[in-house]
């Protein structure tokens, strides 16, 4: 068989020679993952890593109640070793791992070179007892081709704290985000006390000059702690802006300017509902269709700040196409959850294509496990590459003329160059 001449200039005329110019631009591309929840070393028991851990992922919890007779206080009962085998169990033995997230794991021991066919759960025990999670982790980058990623780091967890505040987070592959969903969603409950207690005179229901003040005095210095690539928050499918809530209050008074002052970009992801079913715990959120008019305000009321935006509901994606057609300071990233399969990732790539070329963030893994990477990325790199074919091919077809070079130069702006010139453009 001829092999398709793919040398950086040379034009691709064949839809084989397309086939093979995509598949090893994609797979060859170092990858920033801009959201995942991951954690360099020093945070320690953050890092989640190994069978055990990517078995009792939230995801599997969540299909392993469908399947199993164990009650809810029965598995919570259990040590995380039991959990791993009774999901293994009844998701891997008495049943086929088809679903997504079994999936990803089968395909996660195989790139590691272990024996699936073995379904040994032992065997895959005792490869990761035999490394070490330094070594791990270059292992995981290596065979994700990841180049970097952004952890979801909280400064309200008494966890990860302190290991900010020894200055010494460890590994620069993993960059920082800085969450704000305590300080906005959980305020009255929660920050309002945190805050107190670290000598930040804010009051109660956030609505005095003061108390915008020491807000943002509370984000300058984590700013300048983490030096975070953007600040991020969740909220449910009824978020609403502007609002005269503290939710509007914070946003005007605190965190819009704190960003543009900063150059931080403010990531907003809406659309889950949390504990829809609580007896899961993290595995118990939902999701729901968000009004996107907020959005709309939020975007076109500040046009000075700039917005990461990912939804976690189907029904919302091609309106937010839209709403980025309209809004320069709104860049769309990745398939978020509820929306990380095959299927909705195809669709919502190819929408996304359509109506914003190559002016997105296709995809993020929101990997928790460091294992994850290896899956989430395989299984994306794919899809997106397909994809790519059928809109690279339909301009083909009608005379374009491409080189591989310039393939390259997409693929790189998708999976990391987009990401990097909105962060740094002003
Ligand atoms: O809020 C988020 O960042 C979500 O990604 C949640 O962490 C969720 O539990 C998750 O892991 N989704 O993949
Ligand atoms: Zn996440």
């Amino acid at each position: 068989m001829n092999v398709p001449d793919t040398n950086s200039n040379t034009e691709i005329k064949t839809t084989d020679q397309l086939k093979t110019v995509i598949s090893d631009a994609i797979h060859s591309q170092n990858i920033t993952d801009i959201h995942t929840h991951l954690f360099s070393p020093p945070f320690d028991e953050l890092l989640l890593w190994g069978i055990d851990e990517l078995l009792t992922y939230h995801y599997l919890i969540a299909e392993v109640f469908r399947k199993s007779d164990v009650s809810y206080q029965q598995f919570w009962r259990m040590t995380k070793a039991q959990q791993a085998e009774l999901i293994w169990q009844t998701l891997f033995i008495e049943n086929s791992p088809i679903s997504e997230a079994c999936r990803g794991v089968v395909t996660t021991l195989d790139e590691l070179g272990l024996d699936v066919s073995s379904r040994n759960l032992q065997d895959y025990r005792d490869y990761f007892a035999d490394t070490t999670v330094e070594a791990f982790i270059d292992t995981v980058f290596e065979s994700a081709n990841v180049s970097k990623v952004v952890m979801t780091n909280d400064p309200f967890d008494p966890a990860e704290a302190p290991v900010w505040e020894s200055g010494d987070t460890g590994d620069t592959r993993f960059e920082a985000a800085l969450r704000m969903d305590v300080l906005i969603n959980s305020y009255e409950d929660t920050a309002y006390e945190h805050l107190r207690g670290l000598g930040y005179e804010v009051d109660p229901t956030l609505s005095s000059e003061k108390g915008y003040k020491e807000v943002r005095r509370f984000l300058e210095t984590w700013i300048q702690r983490m030096n975070p690539k953007y600040m991020a928050v969740s909220l449910p499918p009824d978020f609403q802006y502007p609002d005269d809530s503290v939710l509007g209050r914070i946003f005007d008074n605190c965190i819009l300017p704190i960003s543009r002052e900063f150059n931080v970009p403010f990531a907003l992801m809406i659309g889950v509902k949390r504990a829809v079913n609580p007896q899961l715990k993290m595995a118990g959120d939902g999701t729901g269709k968000a009004d996107l008019t907020s959005l709309e305000t939020l975007l076109r009321e500040n046009p000075d700040n700039k917005f990461l935006v990912t939804l976690l509901s189907r029904e919302n994606q091609h309106e937010l196409c839209v709403i980025g057609r309209k809004f320069k300071n709104l860049m769309i990233f990745g398939c978020w959850w509820f929306m990380n399969n095959p299927s909705v990732i195809e669709e919502i790539t190819r929408e996304r294509i359509e109506l914003l070329g190559l002016s997105v963030i296709p995809q993020h893994s929101d990997a928790r496990i460091l294992d994850q990477l290896i899956y989430k990325w395989k299984h994306s790199r794919q899809i997106i590459a397909d994809v790519l074919v059928e809109k690279y091919q339909s301009i083909l077809d009608v005379g374009w003329t491409l080189t591989t070079s310039e393939i390259e130069r997409d693929v790189n702006n998708l999976f990391g160059g987009n990401f990097e010139r909105f962060l740094n453009g002003n």
